[in-house]
């Protein structure tokens, strides 16, 4: 459309958002017809990585990119913006306490909530990136109370294509014949990918892979002790083999998650961080993974699902965590 949708991109020069900028710019997350206005906000000594990244956006010459503005001010930063990508965090570096790190998340995520509060569009939308980004999502959303709380969510997005990879790697399918996966909880070790309700081309994954390995005990077996831990700590695996942390594959995910929000999940349910109503146990307010859908520009978390003792034990491990986060940023006074 004529009038471009104006998105703001946290920590924009950092190696997320380098891999994010051009594919926004080209036009993958909200389709060939939608021009975008970049706002890129990054902190002082960020600044001029963001700005090699806006003149290599110009030289890139994207027809859909009608401006791009480097900021070091949340409040300019955020100001008309339809869309926030909040990338930007205190990493988790050795030696750092837990509280400590919440704490200096807490000073990011806080005011940015603020300035998302004060002049935002109406129809803005945030997706939380930086770690830990359930919780940061939880305290930017504690600090735009006339926001509605269901714009705020939390990536784990990354998190669902790691479980379809590995699916659709066990079982030598296409990845995108798989429908229906979940990832529950935390983005953190403790989060709970689940394909009890999974299909591949139709048929249920659990039968396709009790076929592979051997019958369902022993599926049960390899989603134990290999899937589930694999895809919960794929971070860590890909440090070790490419030196550095996910990038791309980060940004891809990002792009996925707003892109279906905006125009919708035809092909059935993802997995997204968003606040809790309560579903499946999960206790009000808290920013946790569902698998949901996206209809008419909202996540809607799927209902009725069979949950058996093993997932709920799982969900509540992870759902326990975010609890705990949630009372830690209480005590420091952060919501
Ligand atoms: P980088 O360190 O390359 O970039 C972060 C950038 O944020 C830096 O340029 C820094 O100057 C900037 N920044 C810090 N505080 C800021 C603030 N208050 N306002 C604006 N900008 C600020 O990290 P990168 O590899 O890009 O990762 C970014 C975040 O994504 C990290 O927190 C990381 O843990 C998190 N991740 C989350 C994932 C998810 O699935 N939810 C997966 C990938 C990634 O690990």
């Amino acid at each position: 459309s004529r009038t471009p949708v104006t998105i703001t991109i946290t920590g924009a020069g950092g190696q997320i958002g380098y891999a994010l900028l051009f594919r926004i710019a080209s036009g993958a997350m909200l389709g060939p017809e939608t021009s975008v206005r970049l706002n890129l906000l990054e902190i002082p000594q960020g600044v001029r990585a963001a700005e090699g990244a806006a003149l290599e956006l110009q030289d890139s010459a994207f027809p859909l990119l009608s401006h791009v503005d480097v900021y070091d001010d949340a409040a300019r930063a955020f100001s008309g913006a339809n869309l926030g990508l909040l990338v930007g965090a205190r990493p988790r570096t050795a030696g750092v306490e837990r509280g400590d790190l919440l704490a200096a998340n807490g000073g990011i995520f806080g005011p940015q909530g603020e300035a998302i509060n004060a002049g935002a569009a109406d129809d803005i939308r945030v997706v939380v990136v930086g770690n830990p980004a359930n919780t940061n999502a939880l305290i930017a959303a504690a600090h735009a109370p006339d926001v509605p709380a269901e714009r705020f969510t939390a990536l784990t997005r990354l998190d669902h294509n790691r479980a379809l990879g590995q699916l659709a790697e066990a079982l030598e399918i296409p990845v995108g014949e798989l429908r229906q996966v979940t990832i529950w909880g935390n983005h953190s070790a403790t989060q709970f990918p689940d394909v009890a309700h999974g299909t591949a081309a139709g048929d249920p994954v659990p039968a396709l892979l009790a076929a592979r390995f051997g019958g369902p005990d022993a599926a049960q077996e390899w989603l134990v002790d290999e899937f589930i831990p694999r895809v919960a700590k794929r971070g860590a695996e890909i440090i070790e083999v490419r030196g550095s942390s996910s990038v791309a594959s980060a940004a891809a995910a990002t792009i996925d998650h707003v892109r279906d929000w905006v125009a919708g999940t035809p092909d059935g349910w993802t997995s997204a961080a968003v606040v809790s109503d309560g579903s499946y146990g999960v206790p009000e307010g808290l920013v946790s993974s569902f698998p949901v859908e996206s209809v008419d520009g909202a996540w809607r978390i799927v209902q009725g699902l069979d949950v058996d003792d093993f997932a709920r034990q799982r969900i509540a491990a992870s759902v326990a965590e975010l609890e705990d986060e949630r009372e830690a940023v209480r005590g420091l006074g952060l919501i």
